[in-house]
This record gives structure tokens, sequence and C-alpha cells, in this order.
């Protein structure tokens, strides 16, 4: 497939402030000298006390990471305080309703004023310095007030996203213990409520039966629906946050002082609670926001993510709000009322960078270029996706549709675990290649190992590990850190695996081919599923494909394609056969699928991404042991895939 390159963006204002010759210097000297670096850019926030150490870190033994150790910093007055003087007018928080005509706005006075009332509520419930605070919450800016609240007074919190289970969430309080939960009586998303509150009751009794309990629960009334009530336990929010002061001084955290738990899942075992800690987090994710973006004060920001994963906490809520930003969240989602709602909010608030996943632009690429042309989209400058590989295709209908080709995509790799951006381009420093997440930032030393571990030079296909570390890595696995070193440092002796797997072009572009555990190898040749999603997808009937590997006698692997048609496409053997052809075309003749299913969904999480695992197995035929589907998005898709699957034993 020959790769067409675009060429440094051009700001539409003004040049960028890091270009291509600022980013080279500024690369080398964060590799040569990380100390020097780090200890200039470290001060980009403000520190109560000062750092004198900068690094002082380990990959081997023990794992050991701490980052500006002996400074004294707290997340939520570099969120707020420090802002005040000079924008606490400036709206922070622009709410975007899930009914398109509910919005507010939200100035920095009112979010100090709002965390530090929720702070002192907090305190006056028994929570300390060091607790953990579970938030289950919807997109409302009172989701970002718990959060800052808790970082003020130095309690953990642990953001569980709105779209788990009831047991998913129990898991999660029992896992770190947590006494406290912060809440909301419903949820809305499409129109539709969604029983918080209720999930909230049936996992206290369901963590209550394994010892924990939680003591207190806060609930912000956010549609009025009935809830059942707890006296004593159950307090409301509002009642609660007028009977207290509207000022409470931040606490002085430690560098390395907990900021907050976000669990994730692993390819074994139960979701790991992934700990990131104060100073080195927020000095990366400001800077990334502000580079990476090319963040200018007085820009309207927008990342489509919710505060449940990793990219809420570090760019909707961190990131941005160090920066002194104005940061968008969203309640509703892409679809409601209709495909055009995205692009609808990017002309109603002006909306300068915009940041989504690409799931969500295949999705929206699928129903039609009507919906994004009745809006104007003028105002945009940047577009950013995260979560996934973005194919080509995908990548050249959001630049060249949504972005009317004037806005640079940068396409950001990066995990749960290492807090903010690791390889991304830089808007105004780096050519783009559709579908490659380019080149390193500051800081960041990206490697390709073979399966022994020996580390590949140039151009090559490996798997990705880091070979040092950066400010906003995770420390540890909450209450498990032999487990922290298993998974992320013991495959590869000193470095840190990210379990991807990546090639690295002529140019040094990383192209990241997904998690290792969904490379295939068919007849000894290796291949990404991604590369063959891909492909399909670049064929016009087809509007999102998934390829796992299923055992095939000869090739060893053989190829299960997943295609979900554009609307008004129909499956036939025709279409089968033009597909296979396509892909060889893309490709080669070793990348022909093997089998082609139709699908009319797949089996996502709630937040987007593909559960490969299910697909997997559905490909062996082996359907009986498909393990906890709760969590996706809508499990009937997977009858479906059931009863159409094309490998029947
Ligand atoms: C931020 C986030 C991490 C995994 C990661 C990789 C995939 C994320 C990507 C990407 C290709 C990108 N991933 N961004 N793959 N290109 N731009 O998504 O964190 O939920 O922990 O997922 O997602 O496989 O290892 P997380």
């Amino acid at each position: 497939m020959s790769v067409k390159t675009y060429p440094v963006a051009k700001s539409t204002r003004g040049q960028a402030q890091i270009d291509a010759e600022t980013y080279q210097k500024w690369y080398r000297e964060s590799i040569e000298n990380p100390d020097r670096f780090w200890d200039k850019h470290g001060m980009r926030i403000d520190w109560f006390k000062p750092y004198t150490k900068v690094k002082n870190t380990s990959f081997t033994g023990k794992v050991s990471i701490k980052w500006f150790e002996d400074g004294l910093t707290n997340a939520s007055y570099n969120c707020i305080d420090r802002h005040l003087k000079t924008r606490g007018n400036q709206v922070a928080i622009i709410f975007e309703g899930d009914n398109p005509y509910i919005d507010k706005k939200v100035t920095y006075n009112e979010l100090y004023e709002n965390v530090c009332r929720l702070a002192n509520v907090m305190k006056k419930h028994g929570v300390k310095k060091g607790d953990r605070v579970t938030i289950y919450m919807p997109m409302i800016p009172e989701a970002a007030y718990a959060m800052l609240a808790c970082a003020r007074i130095g309690a953990v919190h642990s953001v569980v996203f709105g779209g788990f289970s009831p047991e998913a969430l129990a898991g999660r309080i029992v896992d770190c213990q947590s006494s406290f939960v912060i809440t909301c009586d419903e949820g809305v998303r499409g129109g539709k409520p969604i029983p918080l509150k209720e999930n909230v009751d049936t996992a206290i009794h369901i963590a209550a039966r394994q010892h924990v309990g939680v003591k207190s629960v806060l609930v912000v009334r956010r549609t009025g629906g009935k809830v059942g009530w707890a006296p004593g336990r159950d307090h409301w929010y509002h009642q609660e946050m007028a009977g207290v002061k509207a000022e409470c001084p931040p606490v002085k955290m430690k560098a390395e002082d907990p900021l907050f738990i976000l669990y994730t899942s692993g390819s074994t075992g139960k979701p790991k609670g992934v700990l990131h800690t104060t100073g080195g987090y927020l000095v990366y994710t400001s800077m990334t926001h502000q580079y990476v973006f090319d963040y200018r004060p007085g820009d309207i920001y927008w990342c489509t993510a919710d505060v449940g994963w990793v990219t809420g906490h570090s760019y909707i809520v961190y990131g941005p709000l160090a920066n002194g930003a104005t940061t968008l969240m969203f309640e509703g989602v892409p679809n409601f009322p209709d495909q055009g709602r995205f692009w609808e909010v990017v002309d109603k608030h002006k909306v300068n960078i915009f940041y989504t996943a690409p799931t969500a632009i295949r999705s929206l690429m699928g129903a039609g270029d009507e919906f994004v042309k009745r809006s104007s989209r003028a105002s945009l400058r940047i577009l950013g996706t995260v979560g996934e590989p973005i194919n080509p295709e995908a990548w050249e209908w959001y630049y060249n549709v949504v972005g009317d080709g004037r806005c640079p995509v940068i396409d950001t790799w990066w995990q749960t675990e290492t807090g903010g951006h690791m390889i991304t381009p830089l808007p105004g420093a780096t050519a783009l290649k559709p579908g490659s997440a380019t080149l390193p930032f500051f800081g960041i030393k990206p490697e390709l190992v073979d399966a022994e571990g020996k580390v590949l030079s140039g151009a090559a296909d490996g798997n990705l590990v880091i070979s040092d570390s950066w400010p906003a890595q995770m420390r540890t696995v909450y209450g498990d850190h032999e487990r922290f070193i298993q998974t992320y440092f013991s495959t590869y002796k000193g470095k840190y695996f990210t379990g991807d797997g990546c090639r690295r072009d002529e140019d040094g572009y990383y192209w990241i081919t997904g998690r290792v555990d969904d490379v295939l190898n068919v007849s000894g040749h290796r291949m990404g599923t991604a590369e063959i999603e891909s492909a399909l997808v670049s064929h016009d009937a087809v509007s999102e494909a998934a390829v796992v590997g299923y055992p095939h006698d000869i090739k060893g692997q053989g190829i299960y394609c997943y295609v979900t048609l554009m609307a008004g496409q129909k499956g036939s053997e025709e279409l089968r056969k033009e597909l296979i052809a396509h892909v060889r075309k893309e490709i080669g003749p070793i990348a022909s699928p093997d089998k082609i299913q139709f699908a009319p969904g797949l089996p996502k999480t709630r937040s987007g991404k593909i559960m490969r695992r299910i697909l997997r197995k559905i490909a062996e035929d082996d359907f009986g042991a498909l393990g906890d589907i709760s969590t996706l998005a809508d499990p009937a898709v997977v009858d479906d895939l059931i009863d159409n699957r094309q490998n029947r034993q």
C-alpha cells in the first residue's frame, strides 16, 4: 500500500508553538539530558516547595519510579487557584447536555467555589488524605468538581465509568477499600435515563458481602428521578454544599503522593488499579495538552471522552485545567438527536480543538457526509484521535470532510498506564502519514524488540517497549506492586512493555499495529489485524471491520473478518469475493481473508473498544465460554454473531 504524506501542517492561526527544528532540538535534549530537560519543564506548574531532585527511576529489581520527589504541590491548586488572578471570570468548563437545549458555563471563580465546598463536605464526612473515594458519575461538571475536591484534600479518587455494571463497580470499591461514593440520581445518554444511584445501592450490597462497608454516598440531583434512600448513609449533594464554607485550603502534597487510581483491563485477571501520582502526572499532562494540541490561551477545547477513562482524566480535567483552558464536557452521544450532533456542538461553542476516537469517526463516516456538511466547523483548528489505530480511510475522511483539509489530524498513541501522550505528531512540527501516530513526544524513548527481547534498529516490526521513565508513568498497581513488575517489566527486562505491536518505517515513524495478542501469524507471515481492517474499511461498502485469527490446519492461523456494511449495502457472495480481492490488492495475497462474516454490529465496550476476545471465540466456533459480556454496550449483537458464524464445525 503506498503511503501518502501530508507536509507539516500550517497552523491556521500563525506559527504553531513547536516547529520541526524546535522538536528536534528539545527531543534531543530530553533524551540526552532528561534531568536538565525536566528540571526546566517541571516548573511549568506551581510548587509550594520547589523540587531539587528531578528523576529517580529504575525499571529493574523492585521497579521504583519517582519524579520531583522532594517538591510539594497540589493538583487542584494548579487547576484552579493559580488562574484566579488572571482568568477568574474566564469559562473553565462548558457543559453541553445530552439534550441539545441544555448547556451551562462554569467560570474559574465558580469552579473554585464548587470544588472548595465539595472538599469541605468530604472533610465533614470524615474523608482524609490518602482515603479512596469512588466517583460514579455521568458527564456533568460535578464529576470534575469531585475529582478536584479529592485532589484538594489529598484523597485518592477512583472514577468508575458510569456505564459499568453494579458488579464491576463493587469490584472496584472493594479492591481499593473505598468508603465514600459520589454519584448522581440518574444519568442521561441519548435521551435514556441510566440508574446510577440504583447501581450504587446494588454495588454497596455486593461490597458489604465482601466486608467492605461504604459509609457515605453523596448524590447529585440530575434528573429528579425516584431513588432509594438509606438515611444516615445517603446525602443530597445540593443540601450538603449549602451548609459548608466556600473556601478550603489545598493540602500540600508530596509530588509522589497518589492522585488517583483508575481500573483498566489487562489480558489476564481482574482489572488492575493503575496508580498515578501528583507532580509528574500534572507536569506531563499539562505539557502534552499544550504542545500536542498547540493549545493557546482562549482556545475552546473539546475532548469527547468520558471522565471514566484515562483520556477524560488527563485531557478533559487535569491537563486542560492546569493550563487554564476552557474544556467542554459533553453528556451525550455522537448520534443523538442525530449523527450531526458533534458538528452542531462544534459550531455552537466555536470549538477550536476537537479530540475523539476512531470508532466514533468511522461510525459517523458510515452515516454519510450530509450530517457534517450542514455545519460550518470554521472554528476548528486541530483534530485529534485516540484509543485505537485509525485506518487511513477514516483518517482521510476526518481530515478532508470534517476538517475541510485544513486541520492537522493528531493521532495520539498512549495508554492508561502512560498517563499522557507518548507517540504523537505535533501540529506545525510533524509531517503526517494517515494511520501513523508518527514520532515520540519529548522524553519518550520507544524501542522495538523481537520476541527474545533483541532491540531492532532502523525500519522494523516488533513489540513496542519504552526504555526509560517519563513523568506521568503509572507508579504501581494499587495494592499489588508485584503484579506491576510482572505485567510491565518482566517480559523484557529493564523495559516497560506496552503490550502493543508496532512498525517503524524508514522515516522513523511509528505505526501501532494493535495489541500483540491481536497480531496474526499466517503461514509464517506476521501482520496486524489493524492492517487488514484498514484495507477492508477502505472499500466503499464497508463501514467497520474487526479481524481476528483462528486456528488453521495449514497456515497456523487463518484470517476471520467481521464486516459491518455501510447503510444501504447488502452482504452477498459476490461482495465477499470482492472484499477478498480488495484486501489482496491493498496488502497482498498473504492477507487474503479466509472467512468474512457480515455483522450488523460488533461487540464493543461502552468506551467503544471492540472486544476481540469474543470475536476470537466465535471465530474459533467456541462460543460456549464467552466469559463476561456484561460490559458490552449492546450484548444483543453477540447472538447475531453466533447465529451467522462462518466457522461451524
Ligand atoms: C488512551 C487510551 C490503550 C491501548 C493501547 C493501544 C490502543 C490507544 C492509540 C492506540 C493505536 C492510537 N491505542 N491509542 N492504538 N493508535 N493512537 O486509549 O488508553 O484505554 O488504556 O488503551 O489502546 O493498543 O495499548 P487505554
